[in-house]
């Protein structure tokens, strides 16, 4: 068994240095959130696996290129020669706005199945690691999503469920109904402030969906607040971590690296504590650094951030 299984749509991300009417460079990279996350642990030493439909051409090809230099596991991937690669592109209009544009409707990706996941669910994994993103791109994938959730959770493996609401997919509504079936079989639950109530009572604040939550079972709520660090909600009440000071040049992969941080620290045994200071420290590294994973620490570089001021040199 592996420390952590996930599976979703690995995208080529083709990201432009300035707005896209105008042209110019696009450079290809690796991404999709669980793919992200994929690369977060396995970068600090875990047995990290990726699995899920990739398509069978050269840009498949690209992606597993990427996660397999990154030490992750792919042994259960479908490859599908059918359907293509999902495509994302990423405009930096402004320095504070970048936007995105997705090609991944009928995807290779998105076509994700229960068949396809049974035998990674069957090699088991200690954390299983879910997204909203996924149940958001097919019935299909929906189901899927919702299957490893009770499969795994039965199996006593420890399900985390990020909220990941991206707009251009669904509507809150559709997205509230459908995590709905998922959330009830899952131990970790992280979201930002304005996604919490997609697993929760419509327009219901903060307390109110933490307390559904911990109800239907979920022990750990993480809730991340950006720039002002993380909240973590337990049985045993709330803490509060703040974030590590850094230039913030490109927040895309943050709460991705976020969660490869608490979860690496689950898989390691830290406390509370110590998993929302790794949680932070890896969102810090991606935030100041360029790309969703690409400036990931290794598990020697953890403290690489302490003490540093803008224009460090060491
Ligand atoms: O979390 C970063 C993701 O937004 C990015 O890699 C793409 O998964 C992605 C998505 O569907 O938006």
């Amino acid at each position: 068994a592996v420390d952590l299984l996930t599976f979703g749509e690995a995208l080529v991300s083709l990201r432009t240095a300035g707005p896209i009417v105008t042209g110019g460079a696009l450079t290809p990279h690796l991404a999709g959130a669980e793919a992200n996350v994929a690369v977060g642990v396995a970068r600090l030493g875990h047995r990290a696996a990726f699995a899920g439909r990739v398509s069978d051409d050269e840009l498949g090809e690209f992606l597993l290129r990427q996660l397999r230099a990154e030490g992750v596991s792919l042994e259960h991937v479908v490859r599908d020669p059918d359907r293509p690669a999902g495509l994302m592109f990423l405009e930096r209009r402004t320095a504070d706005l970048t936007r995105v544009i997705y090609q991944r409707a009928g995807s290779a990706g998105s076509a994700v199945s229960v068949e396809d996941l049974r035998p990674a669910l069957a090699a088991g994994a200690r954390v299983l690691h879910l997204t909203g993103i996924t149940a958001a791109l097919s019935d299909g994938a929906r189901e899927a999503t919702r299957w490893a959730a009770v499969t795994a959770a039965r199996a006593g493996t420890l399900v985390c469920l990020d909220v990941n609401h991206r707009t251009k997919l669904w509507s809150r509504d559709a997205a509230r109904a459908a995590l709905a079936d998922i959330v009830g079989h899952a131990s970790v639950v992280v979201a930002s402030a304005d996604e919490l109530d997609l697993v929760g009572t419509a327009g219901a604040d903060e307390l109110t969906v933490v307390a559904e939550l911990l109800d239907r079972g979920v022990s750990t709520v993480l809730v991340k607040l950006g720039g002002d660090g993380a909240r973590a909600y337990t049985r045993e009440g709330v803490r509060q971590a703040a974030a590590v000071p850094v230039t913030a040049v490109d927040t895309v992969g943050a709460g991705d690296a976020f969660t490869a941080g608490y979860l690496s620290g689950h898989l390691d045994g830290l406390d509370l504590a110590g998993r929302l200071r790794r949680a932070v420290t890896l969102g810090a590294f991606v935030v100041g650094g360029h790309g969703d994973w690409e400036t990931l620490p290794r598990r020697d570089e953890l403290s690489l951030l302490n003490d540093v001021q803008p224009g460090s040199t060491l």
